[in-house]
């Protein structure tokens, strides 16, 4: 059961009920989707702070968060920021003031029992006058977004100590759609619909198949020898097309030759789906990484966007472009799937392969056929024990979870990088699921790179780099794209800056008491601008800043959300 308290000296700011129409259409002063609007652009189109006046940015407010990683993404609607704290503290704030309205805590069972990547709680949905989130031992909760009273506390199975998710849900037509995590179980995961009124579930999809099903053969080894793929990154809905777009991940042992899949693509990993939010019906799927030795987790967010489609023979780091795909206008899903920073464009409706090319630099994916099929490189293909492979990126990528954003009036993407490799060893020892990866790995900058982080814009029309902007520390972090040309980013080295969306070049920074580790937002209240960003806790990403022999001060005590605006007459 769930403690509840509500503080009476805050009034209650009133909720209006949130439809599928606000969903598909936000406020532009809102941020009431994970990704501010379903497609998941990550971008507010509100124009008062622009790259002429973003120096002068201040602290309107902060407040404390419960310990632990801070990757949240909060929501703002009428007024009121609902906050997804740790260990499952879900809070009402007033977004203007930073005065706390409500706050829900739940009861948890013993967390050293749960699996880890369950801490954080990346994105909560809204809908109706519900706010949803996926607890840390797995159960779909609805809290009334009035009063923070339990609307709902359904159990999504397969045992709390095992699966988790660190996503969490979206609105889809209606229907409360999430994935979820099981690293540490000796099985897969799934993807999950539920009735919005009552949390029951309505469908559900797994992606490893067993004995006889599809894809069994290949995989080569036993089913119950097939652990880990679930899909813990972000999910898309597309309210014009009626998709729901999500990723799967990898699969562990990371060595091939020590889970027994040998040769195989292992049908069902690191996999682009397109399915009906109603149903899970899948309507096309495309594998953007066979074969994965080396955790590149094919689960980040992807992008819906109309888009005049004119690849150029000239991208940087091109794999290929489909010489059969009509150019032009057309609705696509792009951006970048795995770990290994390939970008993808795909037709939405239908999945006919567009366009491939490289971001940061990987040696993982060595070619890609005109219709999308990939060849993973043969000689990183882990066949010995107690030797070091050399490659890029790492585990913790090219990117991880640390979202992109897209400029809809621009059209340009802007996704967070690392110039990382790893000598990766597998070990010659006994494993279990509990081990995951069996491999030893260390951290290296990448060929000729003398910088760890970055961010690359690109031209989502001609697929061509307009910029690429560097610095030193690991940039373990997302960006929010702003309709007044300002690119938001966090860091490990505790700065949040905003940059020229034009140029790639530092407007101003401030510097955080903690990890700039949250996911950046814009929302408006009586004519003023607020950005909002969240940090504190481990970042893995901290773990990129060994290959540096400058030390970084990534402290990660202190948790806080801050809010900043322009100076106010
Ligand atoms: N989570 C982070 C993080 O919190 O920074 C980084 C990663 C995860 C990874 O690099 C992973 O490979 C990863 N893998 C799974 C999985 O296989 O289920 C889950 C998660 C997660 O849910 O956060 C991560």
């Amino acid at each position: 059961s769930a403690a509840l308290l509500v503080l009476g000296t805050i009034p209650a700011l009133a909720q209006t009920a949130i439809t599928d129409e606000m969903l598909a259409n936000p406020p532009a002063g809102e941020w009431i989707n994970y990704g501010q609007n379903q497609e998941n652009y990550r971008h507010s189109p509100l124009t008062q702070i622009t790259a002429d006046n973003v120096g002068q940015l201040q602290l309107v407010w902060a407040r404390g968060m419960e310990a632990g990683k801070i990757q949240v993404t909060p929501l703002v609607h009428d007024g009121v920021m609902y906050l997804a704290n740790p260990g499952d503290v879900i809070q009402a704030i007033d977004a203007a003031t930073g005065d706390l309205i409500w706050e829900h805590r739940r009861q948890l069972p013993n967390i050293a029992t749960l699996n880890s990547f369950g801490e954080p709680t990346r994105g909560m949905a809204l809908y109706g006058t519900n706010v949803y989130f996926v607890s840390w031992d797995n159960h779909l909760v609805a809290l009334d977004t009035s009063t923070g009273q339990v609307v709902f506390d359904v159990d999504r199975g397969q045992g709390t100590d095992m699966v988790s998710n660190s996503s969490g849900p979206i609105v889809a037509n209606g229907v409360i759609v999430a994935g979820s995590t099981c690293q540490y179980s000796p099985f897969g995961c799934f993807v999950s619909g539920h009735d919005s009124a009552t949390g029951e579930e309505l469908w559900r999809n797994t992606f490893i198949p067993r004995a006889g099903e599809e894809g069994d053969e290949t995989w080569g080894n036993d089913y119950e020898a097939r652990w880990m793929t679930g899909v813990w990154g972000q999910i898309t809905y597309d309210p014009v097309g009626g998709l729901v777009h999500y990723g799967t991940s990898a699969v562990g042992p990371a060595a091939e030759i020590q889970r027994g899949t040998v040769g195989g693509s292992m049908y069902g990993t690191n996999t682009r789906f397109a399915v009906r939010p109603e149903t899970g019906e899948i309507v096309w799927r495309h594998q953007t990484l066979p074969r994965d030795n080396w955790d590149q987790e094919c689960t980040f967010e992807m992008m819906v966007v109309n888009v005049d489609v004119q690849p150029s023979a000239e991208m940087e780091g091109l794999h290929a472009i489909n010489p059969d795909a009509a150019t032009g206008e057309r609705r696509v899903v792009t951006g970048v799937p795995c770990k290994n920073g390939t970008m993808w464009q795909f037709d939405a409706e239908t999945g006919e392969f567009l366009w491939a090319r490289d971001t940061s630099y990987q040696n993982l994916i060595e070619s890609v056929d005109p219709d999308g099929l990939v060849h993973v490189n043969e000689d990183l293909v882990v066949t010995e024990l107690e030797v070091a492979y050399e490659i890029c990126p790492t585990f913790l990528g090219g990117r991880d979870w640390p979202s992109a954003a897209l400029n809809p009036d621009t059209g340009i993407y802007f996704i967070p990088l690392n110039n990382a490799c790893s000598g990766m060893t597998a070990v010659d020892q006994e494993f279990s699921s509990l081990d995951v990866y069996n491999v030893s790995l260390d951290y290296k900058l990448s060929p000729g790179s003398e910088n760890m982080g970055r961010i690359d814009a690109i031209d989502i029309s001609t697929g061509r780099t307009l910029w690429s902007a560097e610095r030193y520390a690991s940039n373990y972090a997302p960006v929010l794209s702003t309709g007044g040309g300002v690119l938001f980013n966090g860091g490990t080295d505790r700065y949040f800056r905003a940059l020229s969306q034009e140029t790639g070049e530092t407007l101003w920074q401030t510097r955080l008491a903690t990890v700039a580790s949250g996911q950046a937002i814009s929302y408006e209240i009586d004519g003023v601008q607020y950005v909002a960003i969240g940090g504190g806790g481990t970042s893995y990403g901290s773990n990129h800043n060994r290959a540096l022999t400058e030390r970084i001060d990534s402290t990660a005590i202190g948790s806080a959300i801050y809010v900043f605006a322009l100076p106010q007459q």
